[in-house]
C-alpha cells in the first residue's frame, strides 16, 4: 500500500510550496490554481447566475431561517449561531473567551463555570499570573447531543485546543453550563458526541504529545511521549476514561451503532518537527472498541493518572482495545456517513479519501485480519482532501484545500471502483474562494441528512471583499445542492476562524425567551442571598456588610435600578447582585460600573453578580449598558466610596 500512497501522494515539498513556504505562493496568499479558479468561472457563477438558481436562499426581512447553524470560532474562543440559508449571524455565545458585552469570564456565575473544572496545575499557573481563568480559547468543533443517531436539541459540546478543555452549552438558554479541563491530554482538538444509543460520551482527541507523567523528569525525549483519547461523561461532564495511544490524534467521529469511535493521526511518527511528522507515507486511524474499553476499566486493567482511569491502547499493547488502520498520508478529516456503514478519512497529503466499512471492524478485533482490508474505497478526489460531508442519498462532499474545491462523489461507486470496476465516482466539482477546511451539509452528520445545503468554510478570502488591511476575514460560502449540481449562492466574510459548523433543522432547537427563575446558573448566588436573608426573586434594596466584603442586592426594571446609590468604603470588596424583574421578551439590562472594568448582562428574569474592589474613594456612576428603554440613558446610579 505504501507504493500506492507514494504514487498518488503529494510530495512534502509540494505541500510546503502551496501553503506555507514557497515564495510565489506566499506572495499570492493562495496557490496559482486557486487564483485562476477564482478569477475565471467561479466568481461569476458564484454571484450572478446562482441567485436565480436557488431563490429560497434569499429571505425577506423578518422571514425566519429553516436551519440553525452552530459555528465554531477558532481562536476567538466563542460559539456562534447563524441562520441558514440567510447566513445571518444571530448570536455569539462566549465560552472560552472573555466577553465585554455579557460579562462572561467576569460575573461570579460564569467564573464558577470557567474555574470549577480546572486542574490544580492550571490553578497554580493562573495564580502565578494573578488570574482565575484563561481568557482565551481555540474552539474548533461544535457538535450537538444525539439520541439514536438524530440531534436531540439538548446540548452542544465543543473543544478548546489552546487550553485543553471541553465545554457544554445548554440549548435552552444558549449559555455554557460546564467547562472542564482534560487531565493528561494536551490540546483537545477533534471532538464528537456518541451518536448511538445516545450521547453518553463525548470523545475528545489530544493532539500534542507529552511525557506520560509530565512533571519535568522527562523533557526532550519524544520516545517517552504519548497522546490521550478521552471519553467525557456527557451528562456529568467528568472524564469517564482515557486511552493512551501511539501517534498523535487529530479528528474524531463515532459510528451509528455505539460500538466504535475513530481518530485520525497525522503524526504516527511521533515527530517533533515538520520533517519528522511528514516522513512516513502512511499514518493511521485508531479504532476504539468502546465495549472492550469499558470492560477493561471494569476489570481493573487500567492505570490511574491524575485521577483518571487510563487504558493502554498503544500499538503492540492489548489489541482488544484499539486497532490501527494504516492511512495515507497525514490524514485529517474523520466523518461517518449517515448510511451507517462508511467512515471517510481525508488524506490531506494524499489526494485520496480512505473509506472504512465499519461492518468489517468486528473481524478486525476478533480475527486479527489485515487492518487495510477494512478499507473498501479510496477515491482520488483532488489535492489536499480535508473534510467530508454527506447528503441522504449516498453522496459525499469533500473539501480539497489545495485545489480550492468541493468535490461531490458517490460512495457506492467509489467502492465499486476500488473493487476493480470501471466507474468514476466523481459527480461534480465546484470552485470555492479559497482553500476550504471543513464543510457541512444540512443535518449531514445525522441519520436525517437531507442534502439541501452545503457550507464551505474557506480559510482565505483575499480579493472577495473590500480590503480591510493585512488581516483578512475568512470566507464562508453557501452552496445550494440541486441534483448533481453544486452552486455557490452566497459569500459570507467571518472573523477568526470558524473551523466547523453543523446545520440543524429549526424544529430541533427550542430555546426559552425568558429565564426560569429557578435556573441553576445562579444557584450559588441564591444560596448566599438566603444566608443574607434576601429574596432574590423579589424587589431588592439590601446592602450587607461582612467585614470588608459588601454585598449590594438590587433589582432592575426598565428603566431603573432599585438602588439609586449605595455607599462602600475605600478598599472594600464589593459584590453587586442584580435580578432583572422584567419578564418581557428581549428585555435585557446590563450593569456597568464606570472606571472599574466591570460590566455584565442580566437577561429577563435572570440574576447575575459581579465582584470588584472599590480601591479609590470618590463618586462613581454605574449604568445599564444594554439598550432597554427610551430612558435607557437615565438608567444609572452612584456608588459612593468613602475614604478610609
Ligand atoms: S480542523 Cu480546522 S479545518 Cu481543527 Cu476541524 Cu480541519
Ligand atoms: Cu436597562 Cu438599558
Ligand atoms: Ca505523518
Amino acid at each position: 500500500m505504501s507504493d500506492t500512497a507514494g504514487r498518488k501522494g503529494i510530495s512534502r515539498r509540494g505541500l510546503l510550496g502551496a501553503t506555507a513556504g514557497g515564495a510565489a505562493a506566499t506572495a499570492l496568499g493562495v496557490p496559482a490554481s486557486a487564483v485562476l479558479a477564482g478569477l475565471t468561472g467561479a466568481a461569476v457563477v458564484g454571484s450572478a447566475t446562482a441567485a436565480s438558481a436557488s431563490p429560497e436562499a434569499n429571505l425577506a426581512p423578518g422571514e425566519l431561517d429553516e436551519y440553525y447553524g452552530f459555528w465554531s470560532s477558532g481562536q476567538t474562543g466563542e460559539m456562534r449561531i447563524l441562520g441558514i440559508p440567510s447566513m445571518r449571524e444571530l448570536m455569539r455565545v462566549p465560552v472560552f473567551n472573555r466577553c465585554s458585552a455579557t460579562g462572561w469570564g467576569q460575573t461570579n456565575e460564569s467564573l464558577k463555570i470557567l474555574t470549577e473544572g480546572l486542574t490544580d496545575k492550571t490553578r497554580k499557573q493562573l495564580a502565578a499570573d494573578g488570574k482565575k481563568t484563561h481568557d482565551n480559547g481555540d474552539l474548533h468543533h461544535v457538535h450537538m447531543s444525539f439520541t439514536e443517531g438524530e440531534y436531540d436539541g439538548r446540548y452542544l459540546f465543543m473543544n478548546d485546543k489552546a487550553n485543553t478543555r471541553v465545554a457544554r452549552v445548554r440549548c435552552d438558554v444558549m449559555k455554557a453550563d460546564k467547562i472542564i479541563e482534560i487531565p493528561n491530554a494536551k490540546a483537545i482538538h477533534g471532538l464528537r458526541p456518541q451518536k448511538w444509543p445516545r450521547t453518553n460520551y463525548v470523545f475528545a482527541n489530544g493532539e500534542d504529545e507529552t511525557p506520560i507523567v509530565n512533571d519535568g523528569s522527562v523533557l526532550d525525549d519524544p520516545s517517552q511521549y504519548v497522546n490521550f483519547f478521552t471519553a467525557v461523561d456527557a451528562d456529568e461532564m467528568v472524564v469517564a476514561w482515557q486511552v493512551m495511544v501511539s501517534g498523535n490524534l487529530d479528528n474524531t467521529d463515532a459510528d451509528y451503532d455505539g460500538k466504535y469511535a475513530f481518530s485520525t493521526s497525522y503524526n504516527s511518527e511521533m515527530g517533533v518537527n515538520l520533517g519528522d511528522m511528514t516522513a512516513a507515507e502512511m499514518d493511521h486511524v485508531v479504532v476504539f472498541n468502546i465495549a472492550a474499553i469499558e470492560a477493561g476499566i471494569a476489570s481493573g486493567d487500567y492505570t490511574e493518572l491524575n485521577g483518571v482511569k487510563v487504558i493502554d491502547g498503544r500499538k503492540g499493547q492489548n489489541k482488544t482495545y484499539t486497532r490501527y488502520v494504516p492511512i495515507p498520508n497525514n490524514p485529517h478529516g474523520c466523518n461517518m456517513a449517515p448510511d451507517k456503514i462508511h467512515l471517510c478519512i481525508g488524506g490531506k497529503l494524499s489526494p485520496t479519501v480512505s473509506v472504512i466499512d465499519v461492518r468489517k471492524l468486528d473481524d478486525l478485533f476478533a480475527k486479527d485480519i489485515d487492518p487495510r482490508s477494512v478499507i473498501v474505497a479510496e477515491p482520488e478526489v483532488g489535492l489536499g482532501p480535508l473534510h467530508t460531508a454527506f447528503d441522504g442519498d449516498g453522496n459525499a462532499f469533500t473539501t480539497v484545500f489545495l485545489d480550492s474545491q468541493v468535490v461531490k462523489w458517490n460512495i457506492e461507486k467509489a467502492v465499486r471502483a476500488y473493487a476493480g470496476e470501471t466507474v468514476d465516482p466523481i459527480i461534480s466539482k465546484v470552485d470555492v474562494q479559497y482553500q476550504p477546511g471543513h464543510n457541512s451539509t444540512s443535518m449531514g452528520e445525522t441519520l436525517g441528512a437531507d442534502g439541501k445545503w452545503l457550507i464551505s468554510m474557506n480559510k482565505f478570502s483575499k480579493d472577495r471583499f473590500l480590503n480591510v488591511g493585512p488581516l483578512k476575514p475568512e470566507n464562508e460560502q453557501l452552496i445550494a445542492l440541486d441534483g448533481d449540481k453544486m452552486t455557490v449562492v452566497h459569500d459570507g466574510p467571518t472573523f477568526a476562524e470558524p473551523h466547523d459548523s453543523i446545520l440543524v433543522h429549526r424544529s430541533v432547537v427550542n430555546p426559552l425567551n425568558i429565564w426560569n427563575r429557578q435556573d441553576p446558573m445562579w444557584a450559588e448566588t441564591r444560596k448566599q442571598a438566603e444566608a443574607d436573608g434576601v429574596d432574590i426573586d423579589d424587589w431588592m434594596e439590601t446592602i450587607i456588610r461582612d467585614g470588608n466584603k459588601v454585598r449590594v442586592y438590587m433589582s432592575s426594571m426598565a428603566p431603573t435600578f432599585s438602588l439609586e446609590s449605595f455607599t462602600v468604603k475605600e478598599g472594600d470588596e464589593v459584590t453587586v447582585i442584580i435580578t432583572n424583574l422584567d419578564d418581557i421578551d428581549d428585555l435585557t439590562h446590563g450593569f456597568c460600573m464606570g472606571n472599574h472594568g466591570v460590566a455584565m448582562e442580566i437577561g429577563p428574569q435572570a440574576t447575575a453578580s459581579v465582584t470588584f474592589t472599590a480601591a479609590n474613594a470618590g463618586v462613581y456612576w454605574y449604568y445599564c449598558q444594554w439598550f432597554c428603554h427610551a430612558l435607557h440613558m437615565e438608567m444609572r446610579g452612584r456608588m459612593f466610596v468613602e475614604p478610609k
